[in-house]
């Protein structure tokens, strides 16, 4: 009955957005809508709800409200008993929860602590220092808490005869943050005592005398809470509990991946959102929490502190992310999802052998799956032409009694203009960089080809008669050439503004008349990293545009890419050097190549903030190395290949930009380097 409803409600939002589309006067209605909500539960396209609440308002999604009553660890889905879970490879830091021992948790004995079940315990009654024993709790996201609660076993005894009971911390810290603080990441590799009391201390008790612990503190946000023995005495923990009140700051929804049926380019993203306000008072009765008062219903409320952020995802295949199987000869193979799924986990701890048939690691297929894209508001961003997508909805509210909830999300979609439109950019005097890739002096005009190929492989395939670049400020259009070979033609119209040069063909492309195309203009660039994003788009037809694909658009040019780099050259001041090698590297244990060596020297000031990052090829943020103040003279880091979570990066060509502030300034310095296996 409840499924008939939502069919008959997903029926009528597309029939409403049909009529919307035909009356704003397209043609036809070529651009379709894939909707999700507005009564379809959204349940059943998740791969991941973390602090969601799709049930108290069906067919809306909400972040989840804390009930006092209600363990807040139990609900926030994977547990993890290590700082560095090695045996989860999805595992993402800022999202899984962690809860661990000492620096990273030996054998994952955090398990007992937080497993929910009052009779499983560790701790340190025989052997060991108590003074040394501290667990971590990391919810992965944040979560509004007021109260901390953990106890020993309250029935049975323990070896000595002694009641567990008994067997209670006898003095704590207590301390806490919303951020991950520096040294979390460094603890354990080489410190002589690496405890760190978190920034916010909760309580500090030298004398306890309760079995049962329960430590109150003010309703905050936090994400890290560590616990500490004070006192040199044995203890056990059975549980760890945490509580809290109002809506999850932050709560996500994560899609499946979404098939629909064929290669389409996507056209929009739109939401129907209501921002609430909900102030509820709870006051503890008969040793339970009721609710005494505060807001019955949530009330509209349009400036509450409250955000939406949705990203998608674009592939070509049904996942995007490659499993890998360890076999007989310790190798990694790929294997599928459904056969990595019935493998054994590798062992988290590092000293630990890797055996045949165990998990290895699973990869981001870079090949077939865009990346997350930025924050979207309007426009999907994720390049098409592809059959599947997946999308993520992250809800964040800066007040515990505010929330957003989102009724329905639609995404827009058409056919493709063709199978492929392949792009790529270079120099016009130099078509075959020594690089790889078009490298510039930054701020100086600079005249770019921009050589376009078009693949057909079905006559329904309407093609384009318009193709729109993005370009920085100071663009100058130069030539069009059509043709093989390239000859010049006029276009029928050529436009710039904010940023978008859309140059109007004298013919449309098709399957029956397809021509490469190259453009080229005069620009300055004045990022280290420019991305030529471009789309192809038909002024008759009323499809969505089709973007442009880096790759192998003519041979007479050797970068197959949409991306240019500024050089060195035109960077200057504090910086004499920065220097790279080996500019290859193979991390792969043959203890060959395995790290890249960054040396560099600061002249001309005494100190510096130095922050060296290094970026994907696509623009992306992979590892920050360095961010710190440092003395002029030499200095040498090296990279291992890793990323932040410490994952083994994919094969490829990365950017290591150096940044260097002193008084005098800001200095960047890049150079490319290249991963493979
Ligand atoms: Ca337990
Ligand atoms: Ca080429």
């Amino acid at each position: 009955m409840a499924s008939c409803m939502s069919k008959r409600n997903l029926l009528l939002i597309v029939v409403l957005f049909w009529s919307m589309i035909s009356a704003l006067g397209v043609p036809e209605a070529k651009v379709k809508t894939w909707v999700i909500g507005g009564g379809i539960p959204w349940a059943q396209y998740s791969s991941l709800m973390i602090s969601m609440d799709d049930t108290t308002n069906p067919g809306a999604l909400q972040p989840r409200e804390f009930d006092p009553n209600v363990n807040i660890i139990q609900t926030l889905g994977k547990k993890h008993y290590f700082r560095v879970p090695r045996n989860d490879p999805l595992f993402i830091k800022g999202e899984g929860m962690r809860c661990w021992l000492g620096t990273n948790g030996a054998d994952g004995e955090s398990k007992w602590l937080i497993d929910a079940d009052p009779t499983t315990k560790h701790g340190t009654l025989t052997g060991g220092s108590p003074a040394r024993y501290w667990v971590t709790l990391d919810t992965g996201f944040p979560v509004y808490a007021d109260r901390f609660v953990f106890y020993p076993p309250q029935e049975g005894v323990d070896p000595f005869g002694r009641p567990f009971k008994e067997d209670y911390m006898r003095g704590y810290e207590l301390s806490a943050s919303v951020a991950e603080p520096d040294f979390i990441p460094m603890e354990g590799t080489g410190a002589a005592d690496p405890y760190h009391l978190l920034p916010n201390l909760l309580k500090r008790v030298f004398s306890n005398f309760d079995s049962i612990v329960e430590v109150d503190f003010p309703l905050q946000k936090l994400r890290f809470l560590r616990l500490r023995s004070t006192a040199n005495i044995g203890f056990l923990i059975a549980e760890m509990e945490l509580y809290g009140k109002g809506f999850a700051p932050k709560a996500l929804f994560r899609s499946k991946v979404i098939d629909l049926g064929r290669p389409v380019n996507f056209g929009k993203v739109k939401w129907w959102a209501t921002k609430l306000r909900q102030e509820r008072i709870w006051q503890p009765i008969d040793g339970r929490w009721n609710l005494v008062g505060g807001d019955p219903q949530p009330v509209p409320v349009s400036d509450a502190p409250v955000s939406i952020t949705v990203k998608t995802m674009s592939g070509s295949d049904e996942t995007p992310f490659i499993y890998h199987k360890i076999n007989d000869m310790l190798e990694e193979v790929e294997v599928t999802e459904s056969e990595y799924k019935r493998l054994y986990a590798p062992p988290s701890h590092p000293d630990r052998p890797v055996l045949p048939g165990q998990r290895g690691s699973v990869t981001r297929d870079i090949e077939n799956w865009s990346l997350w894209s930025e924050p979207m508001n309007g426009k999907i961003t994720s390049p098409g032409p592809r059959r599947f997508f997946r999308f993520e909805i992250i809800l964040e509210s800066d007040s515990p009694w505010t929330f957003v909830r989102i009724d329905s999300l639609s995404f827009e979609y058409s056919s493709v203009l063709a199978k492929e439109v392949i792009g790529e950019v270079a120099v016009l005097d130099d078509p075959v960089p020594s690089e790889g890739i078009a490298v510039v002096v930054a701020g100086e005009p600079v005249t770019f080809t921009y050589d376009i190929r078009t693949e057909f492989d079905a006559a329904h395939q309407g093609g384009y008669d318009a193709i729109r670049i993005v370009v920085p400020r100071h663009t100058v259009f130069e030539e069009l050439k059509m043709g093989t070979p390239l000859g010049s033609v006029s276009p029928k119209n050529v436009s710039l503004s904010a940023g978008n040069l859309d140059i109007y063909l004298p013919h449309k492309i098709t399957q029956a008349k397809n021509e490469p195309i190259r453009l080229i203009f005069t620009t300055q660039v004045t990022n280290y990293i420019t991305r030529f994003i471009g789309e192809v788009f038909d002024t008759q037809s009323g499809d969505l545009p089709q973007s442009i694909t880096p790759g192998n658009a003519t041979d007479n040019v050797s970068t197959n890419k949409l991306t240019v780099l500024a050089s060195e050259a035109s960077l200057q001041g504090i910086l004499s050097t920065l220097d790279i090698s080996p500019r290859c590297i193979t991390p792969n244990n043959d203890s060959h190549s395995e790290t890249v060596e960054i040396s560099y020297t600061i002249l001309q000031a005494e100190t510096a903030h130095v922050d060296i990052t290094i970026y994907d090829i696509s623009g992306m943020q992979v590892r920050k190395l360095v961010s710190e103040e440092e003395p002029a003279g030499q200095h040498n880091k090296q990279w291992d290949g890793k990323d932040d979570v410490g994952a083994l990066v994919p094969p490829g060509i990365y950017i290591c930009n150096l940044l260097v502030e002193t008084n005098k300034g800001v200095t960047r310095k890049t150079k490319t380097l290249t991963v493979v296996y």
